[in-house]
């Protein structure tokens, strides 16, 4: 009865009569007969053949999406858009224990900001990690936009293992961006405020407020980021806001837009514009040119930083004197800024203009080396004459944000108000597909699309709203995250994926066999967060209870449900400390334990 499953749909689509496999216990029928119950068109039939994964069966893909306000990580399988998992990150996630047991508390400490504990996050931008410009499976960073952090999630487990964060900065929104190898993880400041938290009133906004850019140094070795090796730049007070590395060509480099050079601040109750229509003056803002591996030897030269909150920063004058840092006029407000495989250009959405801007970074080069400069902002930042950076414009729509390729010479765009994705040839600046997405569409996340090797393939719109989409779940509504087909000439929507909590920004895909994930802690005792073996590990046989200066210590193995030792005789009073080792070798093999109302798991 199975192999009728494997004709040809044409052939399905021919034959009425031809039988279809029955579905545990569903009614049988043929395909034309479900067709028809179902109301369903043959471009409907067609679309959930693209992405119907059988039972048994793995995907080709792994999404990658930040759960928004939600604080955790969330992995879908694509084309099946199956969620595989949430990771707990700055929110704790009580299936997995994170933030209920003392390990992964330890990590959620290390978030803490001004020794405050933080229970959420507003995740925005995914980074895997990188080599040679290339996804390697290996590692995932995460920031936190509201609460400016930085989260390193290991790909081994899926378990997040390190967080930081730089009172340096108050909020951040360019983040994280890893450049081509890993070496750095991009955190951008997206609200300027004085340096390192001090007070300033925001009347001081142009002399006091500063904007910052964070390049967090990853130890590839240890898995971890090493704050004393990370440094930042001092930047101007404009909302700097997306970011990307530049790679190959322009590898070395980093990019930055921003918006409001106005410098606006709101005020609207003191007599000054609301913030949206007075960071909104001006016809062009500026994207920032910043030459990291030159900055990464200047902050080690004696004199050329100073330690704000701790970490060490490059000031702007030096910045400015040693040529680390450049302005390009950008349209007005934009959003996405974003390297091309080859790394010789930078896309940059308008957001208030219809066009995205192709900038050559060769161009951008000459004009560096030559010194040709248009004048400098207030803060002596050499400006870059607009016209002679670019290589064109394309023509989008209304509202163009993000953009990421594929391996035919297509870049893809979201058009936030149109609602749409925008398919265009990089070469010829020309559009040639448009798809309606439903509804206003933010990030859009192609197969390994930001990488020096687009798949193409695949591309998840993901939407803010979800209007008529789906069944009713009162005023709040879920995400959408729309899969559209990207192989042919145009572009095919092929599924809706209600996210149930969000509001998930970006994602990035990642073909499925280059994750190698360990199948479990071994020895046991393994401690997911230090990577090492936990020093109150326990042996099965050496299972015992100890009372020491502390407290009480039990020493407790688990296999499965079964506890050593399952009764624990303690006095009213004492402080009891628990240490569980899962001894069991199988695979998923795990029980929780809880003590009730005491908040463990
Ligand atoms: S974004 S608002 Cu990535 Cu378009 Cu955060």
């Amino acid at each position: 009865m199975r192999t009728s499953l494997l004709l040809p749909l044409s052939l399905l689509l021919a034959c009425n009569t031809q039988p279809v496999a029955p579905t545990g216990g569903a009614g049988a029928g043929s395909v034309a007969e479900l067709m028809k119950a179902r109301g369903l068109s043959e471009a409907d039939v067609n679309a959930a053949l693209k992405t119907y994964t059988p039972s048994g069966k793995r995907d080709e893909y792994y999404l990658f999406a930040s759960g928004g306000h939600g604080g955790n990580l969330i992995v879908i399988g694509v084309p099946s858009m199956r969620i595989l998992k949430y990771v707990g990150v700055f929110t704790p996630e009580p299936w997995q224990g994170y933030g209920h047991d003392d390990q992964s508390k330890a990590v959620l400490k290390e978030g803490q900001r001004g020794g405050k504990d933080l229970s959420w996050g507003d995740m925005h931008h995914p980074a895997l990690s990188e080599t040679a410009g290339d996804y390697d499976g290996q590692f995932i960073f995460v920031n936190d936009k509201a609460n400016p952090r930085v989260a390193v999630v290991s790909l081994k487990d899926f378990t997040t293992v390190q967080m930081v964060q730089s009172n340096l900065i108050q909020s951040e929104h360019g983040s994280t961006f890893v450049t081509p190898n890993t070496e750095y993880v991009i955190e951008a400041s997206q609200y300027p405020a004085p340096l390192g938290g001090r007070y300033a009133d925001i009347s001081k906004f142009n002399e006091e407020y500063r904007g910052a850019a964070i390049f967090w140094k990853f130890d590839r070795q240890r898995g971890r980021i090493d704050p004393e090796r990370s440094f930042a730049m001092e930047l101007p007070p404009y909302m700097q806001d997306l970011a990307d590395a530049g790679k190959l060509a322009s590898d070395g480099w980093a990019f930055f837009n921003s918006f409001d050079t106005e410098r606006a601040y709101g005020g609207n109750q003191e007599g000054r514009p609301a913030l949206e229509s007075g960071a909104s003056q001006s016809d062009m803002d500026y994207m920032h040119v910043v030459n990291w591996r030159k900055a990464e030897q200047v902050v080690n030269q004696p004199g050329k930083s100073v330690v704000i909150a701790g970490m060490r920063v490059i000031p702007l004058k030096t910045s400015v004197a040693e040529g680390l840092l450049h302005f390009i006029p950008e349209p007005k407000s934009p959003h996405g800024v974003d390297v091309t495989p080859d790394g010789k250009e930078i896309v940059v959405g308008g957001k208030l203009d219809t066009h995205a801007t192709v900038y050559s970074f060769e161009k951008i080069q000459a004009l560096i080396n030559a010194k040709k400069y248009d004048g400098t902002d207030p803060y002596g930042v050499p400006i870059l004459n607009f016209k002679e950076s670019i290589r064109g414009q394309c023509e989008i729509g209304l509202g163009p944000l993000h953009t990421q390729f594929d391996n035919q010479g297509y870049a893809y765009t979201s058009v936030f108000i149109e609602s749409k994705v925008a398919k265009w040839s990089l070469k010829e600046l020309k559009v040639v597909d448009k798809i309606s997405t439903h509804y206003n569409i933010g990030h859009i996340a192609a197969a390994e699309g930001d990488t020096v090797s687009p798949d193409g393939k695949y591309l998840v719109a993901m939407n803010k709203w979800a209007i008529d989409r789906f069944n009713d779940v009162g005023p709040l509504l879920p995400q959408n995250f729309q899969l559209l087909d990207v192989s042919g000439p145009g572009q095919q929507l092929l599924y809706d994926m209600p996210l149930p909590l969000g509001e998930p920004h970006y994602a990035q895909m990642i073909k499925a066999d280059k994750i190698k994930a360990i199948d479990l802690y071994s020895p046991a005792g393994h401690n997911s967060v230090t990577g090492q073996k936990d020093p109150f590990a326990v042996e099965g046989g050496k299972e015992r209870v100890e009372r020491r200066a502390d407290g009480v210590h039990v020493f407790m193995t688990a296999v499965r449900s079964h506890f050593t030792p399952d009764t624990i005789r303690v006095k009213e009073g004492d402080v009891v400390h628990v240490h569980i080792t899962n001894v069991e070798q199988a695979k998923d093999a795990t029980h929780g334990f809880t003590i009730g109302s005491h908040n463990f798991n």
